[in-house]
């Protein structure tokens, strides 16, 4: 007999706003709103089920473009906000987005601690290697030597590694994607929305405007090197250590680690304790015949 067809509920395009990007044409983070809506439709959670929080920057207009409940916040400041939005509200899927500016230089003190609280969000930047909204300084991801208006002899500074950092502060999830192969890029998103506890998706998204040649989705296509075809062992976090120290020299896409034992999230913990305080909580009439002289 034959199966009966089970639609998806939600298809990749509703998803999509109707507000126009506008981003300059050829800008990775078109394939990053493609992709991103390609895992939403998979997860199959409706728009209002949905909080999409950025800082600012050209990344961070991303919320705008989808359907979600969107807030394109303060530079640097949206994983605050996005573990705010969890907390009183559990029950929301919350996907937190930006750039490498935003996240790894302004809002890089923020990191750590969204990390070591494990709330269940899903963190992507799109990291360009440029701060691109202001027109093409150093970011704090800029190659050592980059050419930009703010280095014209070419920057003296290492840059931060994203997957490096993440993994070191112990995030139970970290992989890196590119729009160059936005079928793969969409499944390592929606792993990061499955995974129960802070998920980090670094997307090596160019910057078409201010980036440097071999950082454009061309290259890229012809650069990455999926961590699928050279069995990578994604539960051990030390081997994602070493090959994420790779970063800068050899575009690995996929998931490099995801704690096969993830730790319980500072959300669900929250709820516990609420639950346990309701059941223990002193009805009004009691608390008010405290007061009450006898
Ligand atoms: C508090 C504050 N400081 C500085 C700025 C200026 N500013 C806006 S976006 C940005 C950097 C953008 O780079 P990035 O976060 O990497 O995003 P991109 O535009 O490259 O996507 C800066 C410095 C600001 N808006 N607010
Ligand atoms: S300046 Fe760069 S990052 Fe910003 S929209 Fe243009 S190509 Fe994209």
């Amino acid at each position: 007999m034959k199966e009966p067809t089970v639609l998806p509920t939600y298809q990749a395009k509703d998803f999509k706003s109707d507000l126009k990007p506008i981003w300059c044409p050829g800008c990775g983070d078109f394939g990053v709103v493609q992709a991103i809506y390609r895992a939403l439709a998979a997860i199959g959670r409706a728009p209002h089920d949905i909080a999409f929080v950025s800082g600012i920057g050209c990344s961070s207009r991303i919320p705008g473009y989808t359907t979600a409940y969107g807030f394109n916040s303060v530079h640097g400041r949206a994983l605050p906000i996005a573990q705010g939005i969890k907390l009183a509200n559990p029950d929301l899927l919350v996907l937190v987005a930006g750039g490498d500016g935003d996240g790894f230089s302004i809002g890089g003190g923020h990191v750590p601690h969204a990390i070591r609280r494990n709330l269940d969000l899903t963190y992507i930047v799109m990291d360009n290697q440029i701060y691109g909204l202001t027109k093409g300084q150093l970011s704090p991801t800029s190659p050592k030597g980059l050419h930009t208006v703010t280095s014209g002899l070419g920057s003296l500074e290492e840059p931060v590694n994203p997957l490096l950092y993440t993994l070191a502060y112990g995030a139970g999830f970290v992989a890196q994607g590119t729009p160059a192969d936005m079928a793969g890029l969409a499944e390592i998103i929606e792993e990061a929305i499955r995974f129960p506890g802070f998920a980090f998706v670094n997307v090596q998204s160019p910057c078409v405007t201010f980036g440097e040649d071999d950082q454009q989705v061309k290259a890229h296509r012809a650069a990455m090197k999926p961590l699928k075809s050279i069995g990578h062992d994604q539960t051990s976090r030390i081997a994602a250590m070493d090959l994420a120290q790779q970063y800068g020299q050899s575009l690995h896409t996929g998931v490099f680690y995801r704690n096969p034992a993830p730790a319980p999230t500072y959300d669900a913990q929250v709820r516990e304790r609420q639950q346990a305080m309701a059941e223990k909580a002193v009805p009004r009439e009691r608390i008010l015949d405290m007061f009450v002289q006898k």
